[in-house]
């Protein structure tokens, strides 16, 4: 059983880059990277659940400032691009969205 904290993941560092690139297997991927969204009113970039923006892998001449989320793209590696969290011309250009969760310990 899931916790009631599951969020988008979060990424602080190249390991966790790579674990989650891996993880997506090649596919475009949403991560927990937001602006101006939720508690990131202030329009600076920040992760949900709050942890603050250090490590950054933005794709060249990104962040565009074409949206307010952040997904890894395929197509450039797995760097990070910002884009329109809902695209109504272009639905579902991308479907994978990577979340996490604390662990539980009984
Ligand atoms: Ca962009």
């Amino acid at each position: 059983m899931l916790g009631e904290e599951v969020d988008l993941a979060s990424i602080h560092d190249p390991f966790e880059q790579r674990f989650l690139a891996q993880l997506a297997d090649g596919r475009s991927t949403w991560i927990g990277l937001n602006i101006g969204l939720g508690i990131n009113k202030d329009d600076d970039w920040g992760w949900v659940g709050g942890s603050r923006l250090g490590y950054t892998n933005w794709a060249p001449n990104e962040p565009s400032g074409d949206g307010k989320c952040v997904y890894m793209d395929e197509k450039r590696r797995m760097k990070w691009n910002d884009r329109d969290c809902i695209d109504d011309e272009n639905v579902n250009y991308v479907t994978n969205y990577m979340c996490q969760t604390a662990a539980i310990r009984d």
